[in-house]
């Protein structure tokens, strides 16, 4: 069946299966994601078959008189505006109090077996329920209490009412089987639920109590118990008690542990510990067989045991990794990587070298380093370790990887792939030279290594040193820890320079940390092995050699093990999860063998098959010369050119830049400007946008665009941290969005980076400056927030924000084929500078953590042409989140944006509405509210139009027209929401977004062809 929108909704498939004889039940509010229906589907009169109906989180209003016909016996209203029925004396019901206080005359009190008091019922209503139970006219087995759905804040203004009849509620219900109390501050579990025999599911969420009392737990049924929102840092030994417990509800609580009793409930199948600072999930996991879903945020930084890595995999995963450890016993990493950088000939080898044997003698012929050299180093130490009861101390050989970098300027571009995290990091400095950039070094470090510790050795050289203000620096850096100097002529300083070292390695984080004793034997047989790179199969070979028998645990160590950076193994490329490389540092150095190939330089980075051939023509580089060009891609330092066999590397292009025409008329320029910028950034971008570079435009800092007859010039200036971008007159705002795309994702490989978005000043002045003043976007996006002018600084004239900003989101004239639009676009609109700002920050966090790039529309300026176009080439791969709160439904363009959206019939499945606490709309009064809202702005201009000469009245009249169309709108608002894919936000709060965001991805996922 189909609804009245043409697509297949979930009501449809529950219809036939009643229809088909396979169920007796209809929910026709079930499933967000086709919307609920308004009346009865007329389908439903042929369902002969029915008993029972759910109404919840439907509108209907009405319930038809055929009904009568149909053998129901059960309906669940719940939650549903209903006003109008038939008789059906016979019928059970599950009413919302004021729906039971208003029907009071069509139902009888003991045909009532469920009720749920919420935030809009007034204090007789509750009254009421109370009294009926108190005379015992009505015995409940289902009670909720909870805000009204869809509006997560809406407070209870009748809180001491319900507070006062609770008690006798729950006490005058002898027979509940369900009792909700959620999102209601209550501080106390009520007393009386200690007596209900028959309860089996509780919710106790947001109910804030200040102790759980222990006869909680003791509730002979009780099946199903939700305590999540509540402050709880412990639970009650009784816990232990509730033997039948199969779900247990205990996120966004302050627990640091799981509760130990936990583990008695052997029944359990559901255990939710979202957003709780937990700190490990123990080998105790094992002993709840029946488990089938945890719910753990592994992203947390408290949750260390399993590693990250093991819990990012889920249940099974965590299951496997302890089994493991069980039958193998535990051993402990203590392993780390030592990167030392620094310019040329500061002495970064040597030093090396004289870590691993201090009497090394210094060698003046020392060839400068190509690439990366490893080498690895061992030491005794003493590891500290923390388990279930307490810290230890082990003697454990420390291993160290030192990756030793060439300091050539030609390396640092591509040095940035090879930076990790949980590392230590030596800076060497020439103290003769004075050349070394500091903070160049330190940017890189910090933005690359995530916090790990960097130490600077001012290597002096015969004695010469200069100060360095380390106080100013420490305090710029904070992952600066040390600067030492050493002469390593004569060795002075070097033991303690080593030290440090020693100790910084060992205070890692990461040390310490638990491993099962099999992965530590594959790892040691992996670093025994003198193979540079072995198949995956010789992979799997090995791992069931010491004692794997699952494939799934062999991949999970592999994964482990390239995190760590001990081997290379892609497992999600195709190509390249053929191979482990074993040795990375020789994966790296053929990567290196290409770039430094003085062929392939003098061809300005131009390489084919004959080239690669040459530089890899040794045996054991023939099998796998396609997966080395293929990680070279995948660190962007190739590209292949479309249709050809040639591969270009960019950092290898010609300095000068080609010449090519350019047309200044029309265009617009944009600039970014770096607090720090990252080495290559417009090589990445050459790299990721390659199809598009027009002609031969391109060089080692700079690239021409074009996409249809839109053309974009980027070019890098490292030296002042900028990125000049020249847009062309057409099609302007196509390629500031490809560009701007593209820039995201390589920015988002820097996770601190910060940087400006800048567009020039349009004044007289400006617009033939030479210099024109800047203006950074963010500023403009104030100041036409607030509705103010911005003044120019050259010619102190003031200027329109909002124009200047409409200018860059200015849409194409019309004409020109339309563009199609990309893949997997997400749109959102909402009204600025209100609660939703929140809400849309870290819903595009979270997204874009995920890997979904959102787009806002900021509706509230002047251009809010983007959301429209974008409506208009809506189609597979996009989608609109759009944010309703109360400020948005009394905004004019937002509103109008809404209404847009919502005629559009076949948009509908694209746009996923969700609805802040105050958007006040699926209650009537509130609904009543914004319609009368409306009115009054359209007879206040109705009124003024009368004042006003007949010539000015164009404008007017047209606005008039939309209030009309707005106040229509919001009158119809619940039925436009109905469609579409409502999300509350009291449902993200919890989840992250997960269920938005594959939503979203399902959505964007039907890509276009
Ligand atoms: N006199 C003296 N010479 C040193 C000292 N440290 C290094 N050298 C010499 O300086 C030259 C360069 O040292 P390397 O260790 O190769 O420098 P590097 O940092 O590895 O250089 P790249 O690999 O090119 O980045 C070599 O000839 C070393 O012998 C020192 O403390 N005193
Ligand atoms: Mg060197």
């Amino acid at each position: 069946m189909t609804d009245d929108r043409g697509s297949v909704s979930r009501s449809g498939q529950d219809i036939q299966a009643v229809a088909e004889g396979r169920s007796d039940t209809l929910d026709l509010g079930r499933g967000y994601h086709h919307g609920a229906p308004r009346e009865l589907p007329a389908a439903v009169r042929q369902l002969t078959g029915l008993r029972t109906l759910r109404l919840t989180g439907t509108g209907v209003t009405e319930l038809p008189g055929w009904l009568a016909d149909l053998p129901v016996e059960t309906i669940d209203a719940r939650g549903c505006p209903l006003e109008v029925m038939p008789p059906l004396p016979w019928v059970r019901w599950a009413l919302d109090a004021g729906k039971l206080h208003a029907f009071r005359r069509m139902i009888a009190p003991g045909r009532v077996y469920g009720a749920t008091i919420s935030t809009g019922d007034d204090a007789a209503a509750i009254a009421h329920l109370a009294q009926l139970i108190d005379q015992r006219q009505l015995s409940l087995t289902e009670l909720v209490i909870e805000p009204q759905r869809m509006l997560l804040s809406s407070t209870w203004s009748n809180l001491a009412d319900v507070d006062r009849h609770l008690d006798a509620l729950i006490g005058g219900s002898p027979r509940l089987r369900t009792l909700r109390i959620v999102d209601c501050p209550l501080g106390r579990v009520p007393e009386p639920i200690r007596r209900l025999r028959h309860l089996t599911e509780l919710s106790l969420s947001g109910v804030l109590p200040d102790e759980l009392p222990d006869w909680l737990f003791e509730v002979p049924a009780l099946a199903v118990l939700d305590l999540s929102h509540n402050r709880l840092s412990r639970l009650p030994a009784a816990l232990g008690q509730a033997e039948r417990l199969s779900r247990l509800t205990l996120s966004s609580n302050p627990l640091r542990e799981i509760p130990d009793k936990v583990w008695e409930l052997e029944r359990l199948t559901f255990l939710d510990l979202w957003g709780c600072p937990i700190q490990r999930i123990p080998a105790e996991i094992l002993r709840l067989p029946a488990l089938t879903r945890l719910r753990v945020d592994e992203t947390r930084p408290e949750l260390t045991v399993p590693p990250p890595e093991v819990t990012a995999r889920g249940l099974d995963a965590i299951r496997s990794y302890w089994r493991q450890e069980r039958a193998s016993g535990t051993d402990y990493l203590s392993e780390a990587k030592l990167l030392i950088v620094g310019e040329a000939g500061a002495g970064k080898t040597t030093l090396a070298k004289k870590i691993l044997r201090p009497d090394y003698a210094l060698n003046v012929g020392e060839g400068s380093t190509q690439g990366i050299a490893v080498s690895s180093w061992r030491f005794p130490s003493a590891v500290r370790v923390v388990e279930a009861d307490g810290e230890r101390v082990l003697e454990r050989d420390f291993r160290v990887h030192i990756w030793d970098f060439g300091g050539q300027e030609i390396y640092h571009s591509t040095h940035q792939f090879f930076l990790t995290k949980r590392s230590v990091y030596v800076l060497v400095s020439d103290e003769r030279k004075e050349d070394t950039d500091f903070r160049y070094w330190l940017d890189v470090v910090n933005l690359l290594s995530d916090g790990s510790p960097l130490i600077i050795v001012q290597n002096r050289k015969q004695g010469r040193s200069h100060d360095l203000d380390l106080r100013m620096l420490r305090q710029e850096y904070p992952n600066l820890v040390a600067a030492l100097s050493v002469d390593l002529s004569d060795n002075s300083g070097l033991a303690e320079t080593v030290a440090r070292v020693r100790r910084e390695l060992e205070l890692l984080p990461h040390i310490g940390t638990a491993l099962p004793k099999t992965w530590q034997d594959v790892r040691l047989a992996l670093e025994g092995d003198t193979r540079e790179y072995i198949s995956s199969t010789e992979f799997f070979r090995i791992c069931e050699e010491h004692g794997f028998a699952r494939e799934a645990d062999m991949k999970q160590l592999g994964g482990f093990l390239h995190d760590l950076g001990i081997c290379l193994y892609f497992q999600e490329d195709p190509l390249l999860s053929r191979t482990v490389v074993l040795k990375p540092e020789w994966g790296t150095a053929a990567v290196y063998r290409v770039l430094d190939d003085p062929q392939i330089v003098a061809n300005q980075g131009v390489f084919g098959p004959e080239d690669l051939e040459r530089v890899w023509h040794e045996p054991i580089y023939e099998p796998v010369r396609d997966e080395l060009v293929r990680l070279m891609a995948k660190f962007s330092l190739c590209f292949q050119v479309p249709t050809s066999d040639r591969f270009v590397a960019p950092q290898l292009l010609s300095q000068v830049r080609p010449a090519y025409p350019w047309d200044d008329r029309g265009g617009l320029t944009l600039r970014y400007e770096y607090d720090v910028m990252p080495k290559g950034v417009v090589r990445r971008l050459i790299v990721d946008l390659h199809d598009l570079i027009e002609d031969k435009a391109v060089w080692r800092n700079g690239v021409v665009l074009r996409y249809e007859s839109g053309r974009a010039e980027v070019i890098e200036d490292y030296r002042r941290r900028r990125l000049q971008i020249r847009l062309g007159a057409r099609n302007t705002r196509v390629m500031i969005s490809i560009v701007d795309r593209a820039l995201n994702l390589i920015h988002r490989s820097y996770p601190d980076l910060r940087f400006e978005r800048l567009r020039p000043c349009n004044c007289d002045v400006c617009r033939v400056a030479e210099e024109p003043t800047m203006f950074s976007v963010r500023e403009l996006e104030d100041f036409a927030r607030a509705g103010d002018p911005i003044q120019c600084r050259s010619s102190h004239r003031l200027v329109d924000a909002a124009v200047l900003l409409s200018e860059l989101w200015q849409p194409e004239d019309a004409g020109g084929p339309r563009r199609k639009a990309g893949p997997g676009e997400v749109f959102v609109s909402y009204k600025w500078g209100g609660d939703a700002d929140e809400l849309v920050d870290e819903m595009q966090g979270k997204l874009a953590a995920r890997g979904l790039v959102v787009t806002r529309d900021r509706n509230e300026m002047r251009y809010r042409d983007p959301i429209q176009q974008f409506m208009r080439r809506l189609g597979a791969g996009q989608a609109v989140v759009v944010v309703l709160d109360d400020a948005y439904l009394r905004s004019k363009n937002c509103m109008f944006e809404l209404t847009e959206v919502a005629d559009r019939e076949n948009f509908v499945q694209s746009v996923f509405p969700i609805l802040m606490p105050d958007a006040n709309i699926f209650d009537p009064m509130g609904r009543l509210e914004y319609v009368r809202y409306w009115e009054e702005k359209r007879a206040g201009l109705d009124e003024a139009m009368r004042l006003v000469g007949q010539e000015n009245l164009q404008g007017i009249r047209e606005e008039l027209d939309l209030y009309e169309t707005i106040r229509n709108a919001i009158a119809r608002i619940t039925d436009v929401l109905a469609d579409m894919n409502v999300f509350t936000a009291a449902r993200h709060a919890g989840s992250g977004f997960a269920e938005l965001y594959e939503a979203l991805e399902t959505k964007v996922g039907e890509r276009p062809e």
